[in-house]
């Protein structure tokens, strides 16, 4: 199992977004499904986080090629794709994160507009990342086909949509080691074949949990998290 650890962020404050990608996590992700970042943003972040070495994946809004392709050209490692219902969702997915002859991708890389370089497009096709949610019954029902879907390269667990349309708990699914059981499945689909496989955390304890499943690529917090687990060692650490 690979470790990997990062941090999904829910901000459209570039400076916040460049100093997270500084504190020593492996990644960021940035959230424009749940959170403000808007194609202006996207931007503004692209060219705050050219250069860091902490990659950026951008949780898109929703199956969508014209926000994927946005996200990639502003720079994003790969994109984490949600609300995907089944396999032909995975194949718009695939196909809109990589350049032809591979992909439908579109020319248009931003880092140009701010003196930077565009990679060239095979080096791009081979480094990007295109992450598929498993996070609706459809997708769990389809998993062994996504997984094999040319271009996917991850399986990402969303467990509290996973939960919520499942009619369970978050804890039900963290604790269900069921060797057919929803995580069981998705591990099985990307071990089978030989692609990557994550989720959303969102704590360290939930982290651990993950990782008994064989999950590694994990975002262990959120940015918000960082700020409530911060005020509060300062608070209890303060004996005023
Ligand atoms: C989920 O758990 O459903 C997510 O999408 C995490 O952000
Ligand atoms: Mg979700």
């Amino acid at each position: 199992m690979e470790h990997s650890r990062g941090i999904w962020t829910s901000t459209a404050d570039v400076d916040l977004l460049l100093r997270l990608a500084g504190t020593g996590f492996d990644w960021l992700a940035l959230d424009a499904q749940h959170g403000p970042v808007d194609r202006a943003v996207l931007h503004a972040a692209g060219r705050a986080l050219a250069g860091v070495h902490a990659p950026f994946l951008v949780r898109v809004p929703a199956v969508d090629p014209a926000w994927i392709g946005a996200a990639l050209d502003a720079g994003a490692a790969g994109v984490v794709v949600p609300s995907v219902t089944g396999v032909a969702d995975a194949e718009r997915a695939a196909l809109a994160s990589r350049y032809p002859p591979l992909g439908e991708r579109s020319w248009g890389p931003f880092p140009p507009l701010w003196g930077g370089k565009a990679s060239d497009p095979e080096v791009a096709n081979e480094l990007v990342r295109c992450w598929v949610m498993v996070e609706t019954p459809g997708a769990l029902d389809d998993v062994e086909a996504i997984a094999a879907t040319p271009g996917v390269d991850g399986l990402f667990v969303g467990p509290l949509d996973l939960a919520l349309s499942l009619g369970t708990s978050v804890d039900a699914l963290l604790d269900d080691h069921d060797p057919q059981g929803p995580l069981a499945r998705v591990v099985a689909a990307a071990e089978r074949q030989g692609i990557l496989v994550g989720a959303f955390a969102g704590s360290p304890t939930a982290a651990r949990r993950l990782r008994a499943h064989g999950i590694g690529f994990l975002a262990v917090t959120t940015d918000s998290a960082l700020l409530t687990a911060g005020v509060r060692a300062v608070l209890e650490d303060d004996d005023a």
